[in-house]
């Protein structure tokens, strides 16, 4: 049975990317019947019904090891969170609460600061070493200077990446300039249309050259409200972990109590205050949630 990956549904009708090329597929009824609707991303066999209209029909969906709920995307490997300094300045919090829901579903995690080229005072450096100290990867971009393409190309290669962030960050253009990266001459923004608009409703994987998939997402400046309790949210903090250890309470919040591993190293400068203190607004919100 010839296999592929669905890249895109639509209308009932899935595109599946195969070794004999893209096949419109109908899903048959036993999907409905056992409430598995495909999704892009997922890994399928599929009959051919007609090979000239590359035309067949998905008979079975591999088991799936991740599920987004927004976008509706199968098999994500990573989540590249893009964040800007100017315009818009970028929001810690954010990006903090994106790579919470990143850790809670066991995804890696890529911070991409893009338009560095309007950084005069170079402030995306001092936001690198934050949160690679937080231990995430971070790249720096220019989409008009055409700066990181290559780093970017590293970290899609591959995988399927799903890029999401505040709106205006630039994560169509990325996409874009991926895509023309052949094409695109150093300090010229493509041209092409904003795939963004189109990817409001269908999420759809985008066919990376070097292989690897990526999918775009529409920005949002209100963020899913976070759905866990207080007392985990210190596992999402991965510059966390050395020292929860060494806290005196084995159930300290980090916050109020004596002798306490994470306070401790933040007063030496291993964690830094800024997520630190967003750690605290956020577990007080969770606290005072569960109370209604
Ligand atoms: N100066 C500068 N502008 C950029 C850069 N990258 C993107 N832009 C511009 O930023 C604006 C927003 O870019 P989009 O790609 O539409 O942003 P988005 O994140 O997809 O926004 P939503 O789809 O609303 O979530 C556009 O006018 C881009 O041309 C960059 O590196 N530098
Ligand atoms: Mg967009
Ligand atoms: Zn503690």
């Amino acid at each position: 049975m010839p296999s592929g990956i669905i890249t895109k549904g639509i209308g009932g009708f899935y595109y599946v990317e195969s070794d004999e090329g893209v096949f419109e597929c109908k899903a048959r009824g036993i999907f409905r019947k056992d409430g598995i609707i495909p999704l892009p991303g997922d890994k399928v066999g599929f009959t051919i019904i007609d090979k000239d209209k590359k035309v067949g029909n998905i008979d079975r969906i591999m088991p799936r090891f991740s599920q987004l709920i927004r976008p509706s995307v199968a098999n994500v490997d990573q989540v590249i969170i893009v964040i800007s300094v100017k315009s818009p300045s970028a929001d810690f919090m954010l990006l903090d609460k994106l790579l919470i829901t990143a850790e809670r579903k066991e995804l890696a995690a890529v911070v991409c600061i893009n338009k560095i080229d309007l950084d005069v005072d170079n402030e995306h450096k001092n936001i690198m070493d934050i949160y690679a100290s937080a231990k995430y990867k971070v790249i720096a971009t220019s989409l008009k200077k055409g700066i990181g393409l290559d780093s970017l190309r590293e970290v899609l290669q591959g995988k399927i990446s799903v890029l999401a962030g505040q709106s205006g960050v630039g994560k169509s253009t990325i996409i874009n300039g991926i895509m023309n990266a052949g094409m695109m001459k150093t300090g010229e923004l493509s041209a092409k249309i904003d795939r963004g608009k189109h990817t409001t409703r269908h999420a759809e994987l985008i066919k990376l050259q070097e292989g690897g998939y990526i999918v775009d997402t529409p920005g949002f400046s209100n963020f899913d409200e976070l759905e866990m309790q207080a007392e985990e949210l210190q596992y999402c903090y991965p510059e966390f972990r050395d020292y929860i250890n060494l806290c005196r309470f084995t159930h300290c919040s980090h916050i109020s109590e004596p002798d306490c591993g994470v306070k401790e190293a933040l007063s030496k400068g291993h964690i830094n205050t800024g997520r630190y203190s967003r750690y605290i607004q956020l577990y007080n919100y969770l606290k005072q949630k569960k109370k209604y």
